[in-house]
């Protein structure tokens, strides 16, 4: 046993105790009660403390089963006062820098971002150090007309800190756009989970989104097909949880290891680096159709889900399938899937190539401006919850990252609702340097077997260490939790933390066995996992049986949507595989086909040429099981129209001098009434009169802002104004744009003659509309009810009767 620090100390002694504490190399064997000076305080309590620890208390708790699931609270002793635990006795010698002492159990490097936040109003400029800097015009020379000098540190410092602005961007997904906001519980899910943001009605968790294309560069196109990131982080008070998902609820593979050949087929091909953000390529293709199992994912990367209209309006999923938690340990099998209360709404192909030419930014702005404006993106979320017996029934693997669950065989349980409410102060600090993995999970959520989720929780990590530069990227402030952060970790590059103390290492006496393990109660605890999983096999490098069915959800995805949604699908593979300069992999893409429709096959194979078709590719598996569900009605993006408000929509109102401005008004009146933006788009920008002696003040032209930018156009009346018009090429092909891409037009008496000079076939009049042509004929005096005919047009979004393949304008 350690001696008492009890003993009262005679002059001497105390005299030599005195000494002794000035040390930090050695000291005596005895330690008196020395409360002479701070110095023999903090030596004796620091005895104290250490002797209060006699053992390590919870050593057998680390041995056998039952401690491995429910770990025991780490021992912890109190100090008699926080001077043993300090770094320094002149921890109280306080400046502007130094600040005060720690707060006592706080790490003041997270919490809001309002510590990092820079506002430079009012302010002069400085350098990196805080230098005021007189001239920010010129560089220090020898004579006016003489050399740089070295000496400039000023110029040296800005000159070197803009060399290094750059940092690696993201392996994939490296295109995106990001937003703050917050998800509000709608009910307590304490009966399966404890996951903080779960706990009650109404509970509020900050979140930020990043939304993301995959193939692309930084600056490549938002409108490319492409999958969708949508990965959410929540900033819950116990800890950072990352749902890093998708906007398809499927995957390419099934297992981590065909990773790099993935990303590596479908990335610019490397020796000429093109094309960029395409899959509408050979390297790409080749790769898919020795892969069987990316069948399922191809549908859905062909449909309309791939080229979105707007972040606001596109699901997102988990894909994986994870568990739920709840305080007794009891675990069920989660899947989940956001869903836009706008609706899921896409462009279509030429759309979307024609917009990436004049607005590659067309995501990102839409995202932007959609929270300046208060049409605030939402999205509820909804949990499919099942049981590992149930999971067992089931004719797919839920391991399998190429299978969904059909909502007919779960049902949706919607769970709360997530609002996007604040666009970054900064792309940069916030959007750019957050970093998702899969890895964050927080109490009462844990991960499947799924091969390819073990990867992932390898991979996030991982990757930021040479993106961020250094294993400290949990620190940067758009990363850092809100919930307390305290370990032994250390050092590093870019080390922000300022660590009170002497120790970092566990277990502990001389921190009182500070930070200590919070144990079962508090802490995060890993689902055991089944044992009869692990029983028959060792280690083994293969994959469930029910893996190796290929086709039958790829064919329950295409038998499930509408006509239209199939013909896109079918065109699209047309489209890809027509940029493949090799003959063979289309064909093999064919054969693949094949095996999920027939009828899709055929088409695509006609697209192509190909004809005979080819034989179907040999199946892996001969007889798959038979699937509980043949077709899947919300599997159609047109089966979730959404609130069929107008909120967030584009509109034009084209006009030219001459035009007749009062009808226009009540329009464009009505339209921002229903939170539309209804913009007018004139022959140039600026004020230009009407044909009632007013003036109407167009902000944007036919030449910034092609037709295709829009969600809907409204043609004005007046003769001189629509002669105006009609003499600028750039209308017709507004207006031809408008009438291919299906979307509703309203023309107002003299602008009929424009649809057709555009060549809009006119057989599609008023009396079509109804029928849903989305061509709407109105006199300029009942522009009111016009005007509530097109909104009625516009929430239906597209017009897809009258498409035509190919195009007949
Ligand atoms: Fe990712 N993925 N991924 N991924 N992923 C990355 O992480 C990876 C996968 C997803 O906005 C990287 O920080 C592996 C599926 C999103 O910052 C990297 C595997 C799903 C984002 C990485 C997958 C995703 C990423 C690149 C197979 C849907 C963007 C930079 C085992 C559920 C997050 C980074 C953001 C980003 C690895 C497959 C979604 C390299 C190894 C499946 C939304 O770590």
């Amino acid at each position: 046993m350690p001696k008492s620090t009890k003993t009262p100390a005679k002059p001497a002694k105390r005299a030599a105790a005195k000494s002794a504490a000035r040390n930090t190399d050695s000291g005596p064997s005895e330690i008196t009660a020395a409360l002479f000076d701070v110095n023999s305080r903090k030596m004796a309590q620091t005895q104290d403390l250490a002797a209060a620890m006699p053992d390590n208390a919870n050593k057998t708790a680390e041995h056998g089963f039952a401690n491995g699931v429910s770990p025991v609270r780490g021992a912890t002793a109190k100090p008699a006062s926080r001077l043993p635990t300090g770094s320094t006795l002149s921890e109280d010698n306080r400046s502007d820098k130094t600040g005060s002492v720690a707060r006592e159990g706080v790490n003041a490097t997270i919490d809001s971002l309002d510590r990092v936040r820079v506002d430079s109003s009012g302010r002069v400029l400085t350098t990196n150090q805080g230098v005021a800097v007189a001239d920010n015009q010129n560089s220090l020379k020898d004579g006016v007309r003489g050399p740089v000098l070295l000496e400039d540190f000023i110029l040296r410092e800005k000159i070197t800190h803009f060399d290094h602005e750059r940092i690696p961007e993201r392996i994939v997904h490296a295109r995106g756009s990001g937003a703050h906001g917050f998800f509000e519980c709608y009910e307590a899910l304490t009966d399966i989970t404890r996951a903080a943001p779960f706990q009650r009605a109404g509970k509020v968790t900050p979140v930020f989104v990043r939304f993301s294309t995959v193939q692309g560069e930084r600056g490549s196109k938002d409108t490319a097909r492409d999958v969708r990131g949508f990965a959410v982080k929540f900033y819950t008070d116990e800890g950072n949880w990352d749902l890093v998902g998708n906007n398809i609820p499927v995957f390419f593979i099934q297992d981590a290891m065909k990773f790099p050949d993935l990303v590596h087929a479908v990335k610019p091909e490397p020796h000429h680096q093109m094309p960029q953000a395409a899959s509408a390529h050979d390297t790409f293709w080749d790769f898919v159709s020795l892969m069987p199992e990316s069948t399922h994912m191809l549908m859905w990367v062909m449909s309309d889900r791939a080229i979105p209209r707007s972040f606001a309006t596109m699901q997102g999923f988990g894909v994986h399938t994870f568990r739920m938690v709840n305080a007794a340990g009891e675990s069920v099998f989660v899947k989940f899937h956001w869903s836009p209360l706008a609706g899921t709404h896409s462009l279509v192909w030429d759309e979307a190539v024609k917009i990436s030419g004049a607005d590659p930014d067309y995501h990102r702005r839409d995202l932007w401006e959609r929270i300046e404006s208060g049409n605030y993106p939402e999205y509820e979320l909804g949990l499919q919850v099942f049981s590992e017996e149930q999971a067992e029934r089931f004719s797919f693997d839920i391991l399998d990252a190429t299978k969904i669950i059909p909502e007919e065989l779960v049902p949706l349980r919607p769970v709360g609702r997530m609002v996007l409410n604040r666009n970054p102060d900064n792309f940069f600090a916030e959007t750019e340097q957050v970093a998702f993995c899969t890895a964050h999970i927080v109490p009462g959520l844990d991960f499947s077997n799924d091969p390819l989720l073990a990867g992932r929780i390898h991979s996030y990590v991982d990757t930021q260490i040479s993106r961020l530069g250094g294993p400290n990227f949990h620190e940067i402030p758009i990363n850092s939790p809100i919930a307390q952060v305290h370990n032994n970790q250390r050092d590093g590059l870019h080390r922000q933390a300022v660590h009170r103390g002497r120790v970092a290492y566990e277990p502990n006496s001389l921190a009182g066995g500070c930070p200590f393990q919070a144990g079962a109660v508090q802490g995060f605890v890993s689902v055991p996992a089944r044992q009869d999983a692990r029983d028959e096999q060792g280690k083994v490098r293969a994959k469930p049986e029910k893996f190796a069915d290929h086709y039958t959800q790829a064919r329950l995805f295409f038998e499930s949507q509408t006509p239209v949604e199939q013909d896109h699908i079918a065109n699209a593979f047309r489209f890809e595989l027509s940029k493949v300069t090799v003959p063979a992999i289309r064909e093999r893409t064919v054969a693949m086909l094949r095996n999920a429709s027939d009828a899709l096959a055929k088409k695509v194979g006609m697209g192509l040429g190909i004809d005979p078709l080819p034989d179907p590719l040999p199946l892996a598996l001969a007889s798959p099981a038979e699937p509980e569900v043949t077709k899947s009605p919300a599997l159609s993006l047109l089966s979730r129209p959404g609130d069929g408000t107008l909120k967030g929509r584009k509109i034009a109102l084209l006009v030219a001098p001459g035009v007749d401005g009062a009808s226009l008004s009540a329009v464009q009146a009505a339209l921002v009434e229903q939170g539309a933006v209804a913009r007018l788009v004139g022959t140039r920008i600026g004020r230009m009169p009407t044909a009632d002696g007013d003036t109407l003040d167009a902000d944007a032209s036919l030449e910034n802002e092609p037709g295709f930018l829009f969600d809907a156009l409204v043609l004005p009346d007046g003769a001189e104004g629509v002669a105006a018009l009609a003499q600028d090429g750039h209308t017709l092909e507004f207006i031809k744009d408008q009438f291919r891409h299906c979307k509703t037009i309203l023309a107002f008496g003299a602008s009929r003659a424009l649809l057709a000079k555009a060549g809009l076939p006119l057989s599609m009049d008023k009396s079509h509309a109804q029928g849903g042509s989305g061509l709407v004929f109105a006199d300029a005096a009942d522009a009111e009810a016009a005007a509530a005919e097109f909104i009625a047009g516009v929430a239906r979004h597209r017009h897809f009767g009258r498409e035509m393949d190919p195009p007949l304008i």
